[in-house]
C-alpha cells in the first residue's frame, strides 16, 4: 500500500478510540473513548504515512519552533539553549545521558533537548489558586498532557480529604508531617523512596544518606525499569556495571553495532556521532525489529551548512530486523561465525587477550559450537545469510563497539543478552582498547550518576562500609525493595509511606491500575516535582506535593550560587549550574528538601544537614571520601569538561571474583511466542514525548499524526486477523500468572516489523503489563515483551 492510499484508508469520520481498560482506580484518566492518548486531546483526522525524510534537520527545527511558540519562550528559550551543555557557565541538558561533545566547538544541542528544557522553562504556573479552583477528582479527568501543560508548581501543597483539594502548607509543616509519619512506622522498611534519573549527584548522595540513616535500603529507581539489566550484566562480566567505551572510542571504532535504541528520538545527539562515523568509513549496523529513521540518514542537527543545503549523511551501513528478544541468538551467531573464521583462516581471535584476561572461554566456545545454525536462525528471526553478513563485519573490524538500550534490557533475558555482547567483544580483545567496548545508551540525564552515588536497593558491603565509616553510622545491610517489589508492598500493607524524588511513578510503572490501587492504600505519598502530573492525583491517605528548582534555575544558598554535578552515559562527571530566575520564590532545591525531611525525621543524625545545604562543596567533600574515583571531587569537577570516573575494566582490570573478564554460558533462550495467535508487543516512546511527558499526539519519524491509541502490526498478521488499515481492535494481554488485561478500541496500523511482533506507546499501554511480568534475571518489567492477542473491536 502506498502512503497516499494509506491516508485515504483512514476513515474520514473519526470514531474516537482508546480507553484504559475496564478496570480503573481513583486518580486515573476515566475509561472513555478519546483520541490522542495521554497527550493533547484531538479531533483532527489521524493519519499514517511513510516517513521519507532524514532524521533531525528541518523537521526537527520546525518542531522546536512549535514548542517555543507554544510556551511563549521564543527569546528566553533561545538564549537558554545556547547556555545548555556549555562548560563553566551552563547547565546540563535535562534530557538524555548521551555525552557532550568534548571538542567544545559545536553547539551540541538537539531538538528533544530543546523541547525538554523549554518544557521546564514555561512561564505558566500552578499556584494555590489553581488548586483552589480544581478538586483532585476533577483534575483526574484531564489528560496527562493537560496536567503538565498547566506549568510549574510554585509552593508546597497538602491534600485535604474534606474538600478533595490540595491546600497550601508551609515547608516546615510539610517536613514535620513527613517526620511524624516516618517515625510512626514499626520499621524503616515500611517506607520506600523512589528516584527518577535526573537527580544531581549531590542530591542523590543526601537522599540515600537520609534513607540509610533512617534504616532501610528501600531505594527503588527508574533504573529498575531501564538499565538494571545492563548494570547486572556488566558487573558479572567485567566487574563494574558501566560501559567502557567513551566518545573518543566511538570516533575510532571500525564497526558500531547499535541494538534496540530509537536514536533519532531518544538519543538524538548520537546521530552526529553516527554520521561522523559513516563519513570516515566505519561500518554501522542497526539491529532492531523496527527500521527506525535514525538508522537511515540524518541532517546533522547543529551543522549549519548541512542544514542550509539539506545535505544528508547516512547513519547506517546495514539494518537487520531481528525478532523481539532475538538479540542473544543473533550475537551468538556472530560468535559462531567468528569461531568458524578462526578455524578456516586463523588470525581472527585475540588469543593473547583470551589467555591473559578471561575466564570460561573454552566452555563458551563449546557452547557456541554446539548451537546449530538452524536454532540461531529460528531464534533470531533472520536468515543464515543475514547472520553471516553481520558476522563478517565483526570479523573484519579491528575494533568494535556494541551499544544498546531498552530493546535489549526490557526483556526476560535482559542480563544474558548484554553478557553475550561482552562474550563476543572479548573474542577479539575488544575490551579496554581504543575504539572498542560495550556502550549502553543510558536514559535519564543522570541515571548513571544516581547509581554511582548510592541509589541502589542492593548496595555492596564495600560501599556500605565506607558510607558508615565516613558518615558515622551503621547502614542497614539487608537488601531493599525495587520498583515492582514496592508496588507489591503497597498492596500487602508492608509499604505505608512512598516518597517520589522526581518522576511520575504511577505512569512509569507497569500495571497502571494495580499500581494506582497500591498507592491509594498508603498512609502518605510525597512527590517532589517540578510539574503537575498524575502521581499527584493518585495519592495516599495523606499526600504532599513539594515543588523544587529545575536544573536551569539559579540555586542560591548561604555560601552563594551553587552548582551540582551529573554523570553522563560514558562516566564523565561535570558541573551543571542554573542561571534562570526560579519559577517561584517558594521553591527549594532538591538538596534542601532532602535535608528538610532528614532533619524532621532523624533523631540524633550525625550528619551536618544545614552545612550540606549552605554549601554543596561540603557534600562533595564527604562524597570524595566514599566513592572511588571522586578523590579531590571539588577540584576535579571544576576542571574544563569535568572528570572521568575511573572504569577499571577500561584498563583491563576486572573486579570480578576471578579477577578476569568472565564469559557467560547462557543457554539459547526460546523467544518464540507459544502460538500463532500471540503477538509480542513492545511499548515504546513516540518522537514527541519524554517518558510520561507527552508533547503532542504525533510521532513524526513513524509518520503518525493525531493518534496514540494505536498498535503497529505486520501486514500479514493484520490480514490473518481480517484487519484493514485503521480498524479498531481490542488488545488482550496474558500475564505470566495467567491473569488478563485489556485495552479497547485501539487502531491497528500496518508497519514494517517482523511477523509475530507488534508495537505501541508507553505509558498508555502500561495497563497491559501485569505486575508478575518481570524478568527473573533483572526483576525489570517486561516492557518490550508483552504477550497479546488482537481481535477486531
Ligand atoms: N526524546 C526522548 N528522549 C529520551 C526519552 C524520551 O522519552 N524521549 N527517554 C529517555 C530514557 S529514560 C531512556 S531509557 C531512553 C530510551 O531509549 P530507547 O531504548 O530508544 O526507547 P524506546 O522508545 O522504548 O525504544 C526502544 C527501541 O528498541 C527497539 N526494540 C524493541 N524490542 C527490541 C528487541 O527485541 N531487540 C532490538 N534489537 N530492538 C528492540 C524498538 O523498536 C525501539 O527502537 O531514551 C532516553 N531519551
Ligand atoms: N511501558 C513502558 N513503561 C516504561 C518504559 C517503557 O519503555 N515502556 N520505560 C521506563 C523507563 S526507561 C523509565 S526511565 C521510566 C521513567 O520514569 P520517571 O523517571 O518516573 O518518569 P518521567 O516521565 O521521566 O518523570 C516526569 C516528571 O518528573 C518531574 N520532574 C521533571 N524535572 C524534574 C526535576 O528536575 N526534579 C524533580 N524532582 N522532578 C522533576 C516532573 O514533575 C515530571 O512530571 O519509565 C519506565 N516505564
Ligand atoms: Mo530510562
Amino acid at each position: 500500500m502506498t502512503s497516499d492510499q494509506r491516508e485515504d484508508a483512514a476513515p474520514a469520520a473519526q470514531v474516537p478510540s482508546g480507553n484504559v481498560g475496564e478496570d480503573t482506580a481513583p486518580g486515573l484518566l476515566p475509561v472513555k473513548p478519546r483520541q490522542g492518548g495521554f497527550g493533547p486531546l484531538t479531533t483532527k483526522k489521524w493519519s499514517q504515512m511513510d516517513y521519507h525524510h532524514p532524521a533531525a534537520g528541518w523537521g526537527a527545527s520546525m518542531s522546536v519552533m512549535n514548542v517555543l511558540t507554544r510556551e511563549r519562550e521564543m527569546i528566553r528559550g533561545t538564549r537558554a539553549i545556547f547556555r545548555m551543555n556549555q562548560e563553566e557557565v551552563g547547565y546540563d541538558c535535562p534530557g538524555c545521558a548521551w555525552p557532550d561533545d568534548q571538542h567544545g566547538l559545536k553547539l551540541d544541542v538537539c531538538e528533544n533537548g530543546i523541547k525538554h528544557t523549554t518544557w521546564e522553562m514555561t512561564p505558566k504556573r500552578v499556584d494555590a489558586s489553581f488548586f483552589a479552583r480544581h478538586t483532585v477528582s476533577e483534575l483526574a479527568t484531564w489528560t496527562d498532557f493537560d496536567l503538565e501543560d498547566q506549568g510549574r508548581l510554585t509552593e508546597p501543597m497538602a491534600y485535604d480529604a474534606a474538600t478533595d483539594r490540595y491546600v497550601p502548607i508551609s515547608w516546615d509543616d510539610a517536613f514535620a508531617l513527613i517526620g511524624e509519619e516516618l517515625r510512626k512506622l514499626d520499621s524503616a522498611d515500611q517506607a520506600s523512596f523512589y528516584t527518577s534519573g535526573r537527580l544531581s549527584n549531590e542530591a542523590t548522595f543526601l537522599y540515600q544518606l537520609f534513607v540509610r540513616e533512617l534504616g532501610t535500603n528501600n531505594l527503588p529507581d527508574c533504573s529498575n525499569m531501564c538499565h538494571e539489566a545492563s548494570g547486572r550484566a556488566l558487573t558479572a562480566s567485567i566487574g563494574t556495571g558501566k560501559g567502557t567505551a567513551d566518545l573518543e572510542d566511538w570516533e575510532h571504532a571500525d564497526a558500531l553495532f547499535v541494538l534496540g535504541v530509537n536514536v533519532a528520538s531518544n538519543a538524538p545527539r548520537m546521530l552526529t556521532t553516527l554520521s561522523e562515523a559513516f563519513r570516515r568509513g566505519a561500518q554501522i549496523v542497526h539491529i532492531n525489529p523496527l527500521h527506525e529513521v535514525g538508522a537511515t540518514r540524518t541532517i546533522v542537527p547543529h551543522d549549519f551548512v548541512d542544514m542550509a543545503i539539506f545535505r544528508t549523511t547516512e547513519t547506517s551501513t546495514l539494518n537487520v530486523q531481528v525478532r523481539p528478544g532475538g538479540d542473544l541468538a543473533l550475537m551468538r551467531a556472530v560468535a559462531k561465525a567468528t569461531f568458524e573464521a578462526e578455524a578456516e583462516r586463523g588470525g581472527v581471535l585475540d588469543h593473547a587477550f583470551l589467555a591473559q584476561y578471561t575466564e570460561g572461554f573454552a566452555e563458551y566456545q563449546a557452547l557456541v559450537e554446539g548451537t546449530s545454525w538452524a536454532d540461531l536462525v529460528m531464534q533470531s528471526g533472520l536468515t543464515e545469510a543475514q547472520l553471516r553478513e553481520v558476522a563478517e563485519i565483526y570479523i573484519k573490524a579491528d575494533s568494535s563497539i556494541i551499544s544498546w538500550c531498552l530493546g535489549v534490557t526490557q526483556h526476560e533475558h535482559g542480563v544474558d543478552t548484554p553478557r553475550e555482547f561482552v562474550n563476543l567483544l572479548a573474542l577479539k580483545g575488544n575490551l579496554g582498547r581504543l575504539g572498542a567496548g560495550p556502550s549502553p545508551v543510558r536514559g535519564h540525564s543522570n541515571v548513571q550518576g544516581n547509581r554511582t552515588c548510592g541509589i541502589d536497593h542492593r548496595p555492596s558491603d564495600e560501599f556500605l562500609d565506607r558510607l558508615g565509616e565516613v558518615c558515622g553510622f551503621e547502614p542497614p545491610r539487608h537488601h531493599g525493595l525495587d520498583t515492582v517489589a514496592t508496588i507489591e508492598g503497597m498492596h500487602d500493607g508492608s509499604v505505608k509511606v512512598f516518597v517520589g524524588m522526581g518522576g511520575n511513578f504511577v505512569m512509569a510503572a507497569p500495571d497502571t491500575v494495580y499500581t494506582a490501587k497500591g498507592l491509594a492504600k498508603t498512609d502518605l505519598t510525597v512527590q517532589v516535582s517540578t510539574k503537575l502530573n498524575r502521581s499527584h492525583l493518585v495519592h495516599g491517605k495523606k499526600a504532599l506535593i513539594l515543588p523544587c528548582l529545575g536544573r536551569t534555575e539559579r540555586d542560591e544558598q548561604k555560601a552563594g550560587l551553587q552548582s551540582v554535578s551529573v554523570e553522563d552515559a560514558m562516566s564523565m562527571v561535570h558541573l551543571s549550574k542554573g542561571s534562570r530566575k526560579p519559577a517561584s520564590k517558594h521553591l527549594l532545591s532538591e538538596p534542601a528538601i532532602i535535608a528538610g525531611m532528614a532533619k524532621a525525621t532523624l533523631v540524633d543524625s550525625p550528619s551536618p544537614w544545614d552545612e550540606f545545604v549552605a554549601d554543596y562543596d561540603r557534600i562533595r567533600d564527604v562524597m570524595a571520601g566514599i566513592f572511588p574515583g571522586f578523590e579531590n571531587f571539588n577540584q576535579v569537577v571544576r576542571q574544563t569538561n569535568g572528570f572521568r570516573i575511573a572504569q577499571p575494566a577500561r584498563e583491563r582490570t576486572f573486579l570480578t571474583p576471578s579477577g578476569r573478564m568472565e564469559f557467560s554460558h547462557a543457554p539459547l533462550p526460546n523467544v518464540i511466542p507459544a502460538d500463532s495467535e500471540t503477538l509480542v508487543l513492545q511499548t515504546m516512546r513516540s518522537h514527541d514525548q519524554w517518558n510520561t511527558t507527552i508533547y503532542s499526539s504525533n510521532d513524526r519519524y513513524r509518520g503518525v499524526k493525531n493518534l496514540r491509541e494505536l498498535i503497529l502490526m505486520n501486514a500479514e498478521d493484520m490480514k490473518a486477523r481480517g484487519l484493514e488499515q485503521g480498524d479498531l481492535v481490542d488488545i488482550t494481554s496474558t500475564s505470566k500468572d495467567g491473569s488478563q488485561r485489556h485495552l479497547k478500541s485501539y487502531r491497528a496500523l500496518e508497519y514494517n516489523l517482523p511477523r509475530g511482533s507488534a508495537a505501541g506507546y508507553m505509558p498508555e499501554m502500561n495497563v497491559l503489563i501485569g505486575i508478575a511480568d518481570y524478568s527473573t534475571q533483572s526483576d525489570q518489567p517486561l516492557m518490550k515483551n508483552v504477550q497479546v492477542t488482537v481481535t477486531r473491536a
